[in-house]
């Protein structure tokens, strides 16, 4: 699925949002008006924002995630450096692999290309196992073609007991559930 601007064929390309510090609910927005900023770009479709419980790593505070739809004109490789500074403009530093983060962008898709490389695995090696990637995922785009795993919504039956619960925006940052 991919839509035109400017005269070329743009790709559809989605994102994974995640933070743990600091103020998500922010970052979010953040994210969203830098790769709306980014040349060539445009956002699609914007998940809710839903908090996780931290995957692989313990000790931590839960996650907020989301995942972003963008039709880009970037190549995969410009699109990745591209997200990898929003980053750094947010003043994420790496203190160690999988520590607690402000701000967390992975590229997880780019139309059905699949590419490994030792910067860039596409798709994302471990969005297919994520209920933090896949539900969100699913909101904004449940057909989407995992290469090698099939569509979006077959994959959620594999990690219904991951925790996740759907949330919306409150004033100022202030996150609330959506249960009532
Ligand atoms: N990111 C990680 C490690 N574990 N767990 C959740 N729930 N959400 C994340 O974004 C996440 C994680 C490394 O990037
Ligand atoms: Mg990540
Ligand atoms: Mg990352």
């Amino acid at each position: 699925m991919s839509a035109s601007f400017q005269g070329t064929r743009a790709a559809r390309a989605f994102i994974a949002f995640g933070a743990n510090l600091g103020d998500p609910g922010d970052a979010y927005t953040f994210a969203q008006a830098q790769i709306a900023a980014l040349p060539d770009t445009r956002i699609i479709a914007l998940s809710a924002l839903y908090r996780t419980a931290p995957v692989g790593v313990s000790g931590q505070p839960d996650y907020i995630n989301a995942v972003l739809a963008i039709d880009t004109r970037l190549t995969p490789e410009a699109l990745l450096e591209a997200i990898l500074a929003i980053e750094q403009r947010r003043g994420r530093t790496r203190a160690s692999f999988r520590a607690p983060r402000t701000l967390d962008l992975d590229l997880l898709l780019y139309e059905e290309r699949v590419i490994t490389t030792p910067r860039l695995e596409l798709p994302h090696p471990r969005m297919h196992k994520r209920a933090f990637v896949l539900i969100p995922l699913a909101e904004i785009a449940p057909d989407t073609h995992i290469p090698g795993y099939g569509p979006v919504s077959a994959l959620l039956t594999g990690v219904a007991d991951q925790s996740v619960t759907r949330i919306r925006t409150g004033i100022s940052g202030t996150l609330e559930s959506d249960a009532v």
